[in-house]
């Protein structure tokens, strides 16, 4: 089943949702690279509109979709409780599922696509680049207390949803899988690419033994912490909620760290195509360690806040190398809107890692300023 027929299902999902009025707007939304979003709008007499945000997940991606809603189920309502126990406003700061007519929090339609639907949250904005610096500040701290809150959320209630998501040696292995199997004939033209990886083939394993070996803390992680999956308050500019729950599972809290940094501290967008515009900016840097730091309230171990630095590395290796290696592949993973488009997120993940080498003593002074 190709992609327009999956999409061609989504009537039929809207008409299985528990959505109040007359359906006004229903559009593409949002730059997320896994799933299908779309805003819809309904009008309701008297009330005015209202507006909900429905997905179709990739299931392609996550092979038990069910899982992944039961894990959102369960961390949703946790987080609501303690939002509510902290005198915050529970239909802002966490995503709030709506049921299917049947009563399920998601819909599979006739062909076996998997639909869910949130309330739509307003005015707040998803930030695909850093506009403002306390944007990102604020953004650190949310990440920070979102990993608080989740301190104590039993994590062997949660399905591993992709699993390896962040073994960066198992990454490795497949990366250089497609390397060999070379399905698209791509490789020759992407050796400098190639070469990058296995010059740092040694950075793939540093934080998988130091968990295995428990220097490092299993905890509760969100695992995609990117800034556009966090929605900025347009009135308080305080990061509001947390968004794309689909890989909370456990995991290292330095790998949230580091997610952050190399999507938000770039002084360019991950596509870029103009190399000489990406670096890893030191201010933005300073600023989400300090945010991040607080947010977490004292949780952090020492060895943690010392591989903060090593966090950030490793993230933005393992994206690039994700990116090259489903360039490889054929570019079926993440969505693509140009021929090289993977190949370009791939250049950008590859001077940032580089720049952060040549920033490396800044980036780890930094850290001890603030733990
Ligand atoms: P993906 O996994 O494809 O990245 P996301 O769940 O992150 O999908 O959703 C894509 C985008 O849709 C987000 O970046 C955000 O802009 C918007 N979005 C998602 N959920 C909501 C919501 N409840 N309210 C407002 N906007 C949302
Ligand atoms: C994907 O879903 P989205 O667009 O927020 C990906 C992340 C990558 C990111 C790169 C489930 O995130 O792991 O870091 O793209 N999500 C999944 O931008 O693979
Ligand atoms: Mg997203």
């Amino acid at each position: 089943m190709n992609r327009a027929n999956t999409l061609a299902k989504k009537e039929e999902a809207i008409q299985n949702f528990r959505f109040v009025g007359v359906l006004v707007k229903d559009v593409p939304y949002g730059s997320g690279h896994i799933n299908d979003t779309f805003l819809l709008e309904f009008q309701q007499p008297d009330m005015g509109n209202h507006k909900v945000i429905l997905q179709r997940l990739n299931h392609d991606i996550f092979k038990k979709p069910v899982q992944v809603m039961e894990n959102i189920m369960g961390v949703t309502s946790y987080l609501r409780k303690e939002i509510i126990k902290n005198g915050g406003d529970p239909d802002r700061e966490t995503l709030n599922l709506i049921k299917a007519t049947d009563g399920k929090p998601y819909y599979q339609d006739s062909i076996g696509s998997f639909w869910r639907a949130y309330y739509f949250i307003d005015e707040a904005t998803s930030y695909d680049q850093v506009e403002k610096s306390e944007d990102f500040y604020e953004s650190a701290v949310a990440f920070g207390n979102f990993q608080k809150l989740l301190t104590n959320y039993p994590a062997d209630t949660l399905y591993e949803t992709i699993p390896g998501f962040h073994d960066t040696a198992a990454r490795l292995e497949v990366f250089k899988k497609a390397v060999a199997d070379d399905v698209c004939g791509r490789a020759a033209s992407v050796q400098k690419e190639i070469d990058f990886v296995l010059q740092r083939e040694e950075l793939a394993h540093v934080l998988g033994d130091m968990l295995k070996s428990g220097e490092l803390p299993l905890r509760v992680t969100h695992n995609d912490t990117k800034l556009n999956n966090i929605m900025i308050d347009d009135h308080t500019g305080r990061g509001l909620c947390v968004i794309d729950l689909d890989t909370v599972m456990p995991g290292l809290a330095i790998n949230d760290f580091g997610d952050s940094i190399r999507f938000g501290a770039s002084t360019a967008t991950e596509d870029e195509t103009d190399l000489t515009k990406v670096t890893c900016s030191m201010d933005l840097y300073d600023i989400y360690v300090k945010g991040y730091i607080e947010g977490c309230g004292g949780a952090l171990t020492d060895k943690e806040l010392e591989m903060m630095p090593t966090g950030a590395k490793v993230m933005t290796f393992e994206c690039g190398m994700r990116f090259l290696t489903d360039y490889l592949q054929g570019d079926n993973y993440f969505k693509i809107h140009r021929p090289e488009h993977n190949l370009d997120r791939c250049r950008t993940q590859f001077k940032l890692v580089e720049d952060m080498e040549s920033k490396w003593d800044t980036m780890r002074e930094i850290v001890t300023k603030y733990k």
